[in-house]
């Protein structure tokens, strides 16, 4: 019935009420999703029931790759739901948002607890644009961890544009994570941090990280309750997801037990060709390119991808090009390996570098860009 990386979408009809169960409100809508390689779900309550402010139909607007199916018509789908989502064990579930300034090591943190790579990762700050989720499961909790751009002091559009997606994914939030980086003195950008910290209305708890790089005698000098966190080695990654899974409320599941991430397949596609961008060029480049992918045929063996780098300018294009291909090759090597990784089987990436002046002053542009519904 699924065609490879097609997106079905379930609407909620009347009656359907017992499959709510499963899932709850939050600021992206009252929307449940259920993600794989080769399809997506959407389950989406039904229309005229949104008490968030969010109208499902606003959502669906505009929407490519998608292919409605209703569920009385989907065998598949009634036997994932009588399978999988029937969940009635009460464990310690929700959401967690991290909290710190750019290049603390939040991306490093949730790849480090789920143990999987969701969130790409770069040396250079503000690489994260987008709210990614990670999902923790265990027999005791289910935490969703949620990272977002760390918080920056510029007033520029664009900046305020990032900080955005932190304050809005922390309206909605049953624990704040606060991420000090262990090895950076305090910075102007954790003034507004301590300022959402001490009008919190939700538990904080605080994790130190890059804990290989200090000693002893520098530890000191952080909170007392304080987690002392590597995300390299992976000191202090058991004792966060025990001290925050304890104060999460009971309940059922909101994702499935297998589920790692909320992020479809093209996010992650588009997210990893961006990482390679940031780990390859410099100064504002990185800052001023996003990445579209065009197109993503499975071809069983293999899969075919088409993606664009935009960046602001001719001379950026130039650099992201490089002499005589070298950078778009490189970009494409590092890229290549990391989504048949993804994958499980080869990958034939097209990357192509285009120019879109002002992008990060285009609203449609910048929605996109940030993951803004
Ligand atoms: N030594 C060490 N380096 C770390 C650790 N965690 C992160 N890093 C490094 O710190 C840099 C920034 O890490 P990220 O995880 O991208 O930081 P972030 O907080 O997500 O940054 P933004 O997305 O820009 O807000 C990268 O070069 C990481 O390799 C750690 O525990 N130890
Ligand atoms: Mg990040």
């Amino acid at each position: 019935m699924t065609s490879p990386l097609s997106v079905i979408k379930v609407f909620f009809s009347c009656g359907a009420n017992s499959m709510c169960d499963n899932y709850r409100y939050h600021s992206s809508g009252c929307i449940f999703f259920k993600r794989r390689l080769k399809y997506q779900l959407y389950f989406i309550k039904e229309f005229g029931n949104f008490d968030h402010g969010y109208s499902s139909k606003k959502y669906l607007k505009g929407k490519k790759f998608y292919k409605y199916v209703s569920i009385k018509n989907s065998p598949f789908v009634k036997n994932y739901y009588d399978t999988g989502m029937k969940e009635t064990k009460q464990r310690h579930v929700g959401y967690v948002t991290l909290l710190g300034r750019p290049s603390a090591g939040k991306s490093s943190f949730i790849n480090a607890v789920i143990d999987d790579k969701i969130s790409i990762v770069s040396s250079i700050p503000q690489t994260t644009r987008r709210l990614i989720r990670g999902i923790h499961t265990n027999d005791m909790y289910q935490i969703i961890f949620q990272d977002v751009p760390g918080l920056h002091s510029s007033a520029h559009h664009w900046n305020q544009s990032i900080n955005w997606v932190t304050k809005n994914a922390l309206n909605d939030t049953d624990i704040i994570l606060r991420v000090i980086d262990g090895s950076r003195a305090k910075g102007e950008e954790e003034l507004i941090i301590d300022r959402i910290v001490s009008e919190a209305k939700v538990p904080v708890i605080t994790i130190v990280t890059k804990s290989d790089l200090l000693s002893e005698k520098d530890k000191k000098r952080f909170p007392k309750e304080a987690i002392f966190v590597s995300n390299i080695t992976h000191e202090g990654i058991d004792e966060v997801t025990k001290a925050v899974g304890e104060k999460l409320p009971t309940g059922p599941l909101l994702y499935p037990e297998s589920d790692i991430t909320d992020q479809d397949v093209y996010t992650r596609v588009s997210e990893i060709i961006r990482e390679k961008v940031f780990q390859t060029t410099y100064e504002e480049v990185p800052h001023h390119t996003y990445v579209e992918v065009e197109t993503m045929e499975d071809k069983g063996k293999l899969v075919k991808i088409l993606a664009y780098i935009f960046c602001t300018s001719e001379s950026q294009k130039k650099i992201l090009v490089g002499n005589h291909g070298s950078k778009i090759k490189d970009i494409g090597t590092l890229a290549r390996r990391d989504l048949q990784d993804l994958f499980e089987k080869k990958v034939y990436l097209e990357l192509h570098v285009k120019v879109s002046e002002n992008w990060q002053d285009r609203e449609n542009i910048t929605r996109k860009v940030l993951g803004k519904m």
